[in-house]
Parts: C-alpha cells; structure tokens; sequence
C-alpha cells in the first residue's frame, strides 16, 4: 500500500491510499494516528487502512509529509562511501568513520531531531547560514512502533552541514539537528510492497536552475547492516515513542563543489516508494 497526506477538495489535509492512479480517503485523523493504532494495537498497518476505507476518492493530489515523527534517529557510516569519504576528508584511511563502519563494532546512531525539523514533499530543506558546505543525504527511512516493530518505509533526507561536522567531531549535533534538516516522503509504503529492502535502487538528482548538477545512485543491498540490527540497536535501553523514524545512512556522496545553494532542487528516487523532491533555501 502506498499512503499519503493530501489535501482533499474539501479543503482539508487527510490521508489517503493511492491505488491505480486514484486517492482514496482514509477515515482517520492522519496517518499518524493510523500508524500509532496500529502500534497499539500490533496489527499490521495494511490492516489498520482496509479498516478506514471510504468511498469518497479523487485524482491526484499533492503530498505532504506524510508522519509527524515523535523522534528521528539516524545512522551513520552504514554504507562504505560514507565511511570513507568522511574519514578521506580528515586524511585517515581507518579512521573513527570506518569503525562504526565495521559490524562487528556498534553502528553510529544520533538523534535527528522530532518533526519540529521535519518537511515533506515540496517542503523547504534548510541550509545553515554558517555552513559552507551543506549536502543531501539520501537515506531508506522506517518507521516504527514502539517496540520496534517495522511499521512503513519511506524516503529521508538527512540534509548535513558536513564542513560544521568536520571541523571537529563534537559538533555532529548542531550539523545534523537544524531547521529543514530533513526531509520525509512522499508516501508511507507498507512492508508488504517492499518485500526485500535491501534490493532497492536509490537515485539523488540535484537540480540548479534548470540543469542536473549532480546525479548518484546507489542500492540499499550495500547497506552493510541489517534494518533488524539497526532497530534493536537504537531501541537497547531506549523506550522510543510511537512513530519513530530511523534513517538508514547514506550510501550517495555529495561532495563539496555540488554542495547545495538556496534555490537547488534535490529529488530522491525509489520505485518501490516515489520521488522526494525539496528546494532547498538558507535557514
Ligand atoms: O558520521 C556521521 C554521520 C554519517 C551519516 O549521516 C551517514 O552516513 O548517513
Ligand atoms: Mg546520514
């Protein structure tokens, strides 16, 4: 299933199922609380939806985030290029990056910050005024319940000030956790349409005035952990709340002469789940 917020004729935002090109409207407040019955309740979510099924339906529709998130944790360093580039760019070849690389080692999980940083599709993501060297991102999301259950994909954006966190590693934070940091979309895609996520294929465009400026992508079978291992990680001696969202790590580098500028528009692409497409704009 593929799930929506959208703004219906009426008006208001409400959620909704895509099927065959036409949205159909959930009775339910929003997907939220549809993901936290389902939570509560430790139904699928697929279920949770064939439960609010009406018959009001329409055309087409523009996204919106799609979760309001209580809590977003991200990895790091999950995907090779990642490590890499991070531990090139302090001139070490083995360094800090590729230990939280290596599995045998505890993953990189940080705090990304509650839906106060979160935008959705067409929403602007934020490029610090005292960064230099901002750059998208592009990471499989999952959204979970409670206790740990994997509820939905989606798409993130872990937007980064990457010249803010190689000034010194104690300043990950305030590189990671700012106004539009990341971006969250377009649709909430139940496991049942996902049957194997890590044969996903990720592309990331950036788009200045007109012209491709960057392209990469990359497949989610790189990922060098496992989702299960990443969620219990995160969930060890931490009660997240219900929904909580759990980037996965980026495996597309973007390097500092495509750094983003106020005005560039980054799409992210997986056909399994959609296009997340955001202007970015300076915060
Ligand atoms: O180690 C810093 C963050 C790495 C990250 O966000 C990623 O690999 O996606
Ligand atoms: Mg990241």
């Amino acid at each position: 299933m593929r799930l929506f917020q959208v703004p219906w004729t009426d008006g208001s935002v409400v959620p909704a199922i895509l099927e065959n090109g036409t949205y159909t409207r959930l009775a339910a407040e929003s997907l939220t609380a549809m993901v936290c019955t389902a939570a509560a309740s430790a139904v699928p979510l697929a279920t949770v939806v064939d439960q609010c099924r009406t018959d009001d339906r329409q055309g087409t529709a523009g996204a919106v985030l799609p979760l309001r998130p209580a809590e977003v944790w991200a990895c790091g360093c999950t995907y090779a290029p990642s490590a890499d580039f991070r531990d090139g760019e302090l001139g070490t070849r083995d360094g800090m990056y590729s230990y939280v690389h290596r599995p045998e080692n505890r993953p990189e999980i940080f705090f990304k910050g509650t839906s106060r940083v979160c935008v959705g599709p067409g929403g602007p993501i934020g490029i610090r005024s005292d960064s230099k060297f901002t750059a998208p991102e592009p990471e499989l999301a999952v959204v979970i319940g409670a206790h740990g259950t994997v509820l939905a994909y989606t798409l993130g954006n872990d937007v980064s000030a990457w010249d803010i966190e190689r000034e010194n590693a104690l300043y990950l934070p305030q590189s990671k956790v700012y106004d539009g940091c990341c971006s969250l979309g377009p649709a909430l895609v139940t496991p049942d349409e996902v049957p194997d996520p890590y044969e996903l294929v990720m592309t990331c465009t950036i788009n200045r005035d007109g012209e491709e400026i960057f392209r990469g992508s990359v497949s989610t079978g790189k990922l060098r952990r496992t989702i299960e291992e990443l969620v219990d990680h995160l969930t060890r001696c931490n009660s997240v709340p219900t929904p909580t969202v759990i980037l996965t790590g980026t495996g597309i580098i973007v390097e500092q002469d495509t750094a983003l500028r106020p005005g560039d528009v980054c799409s992210i692409h997986v056909p399994e789940i959609g296009t997340l497409s955001n202007p970015a704009i300076e915060v």
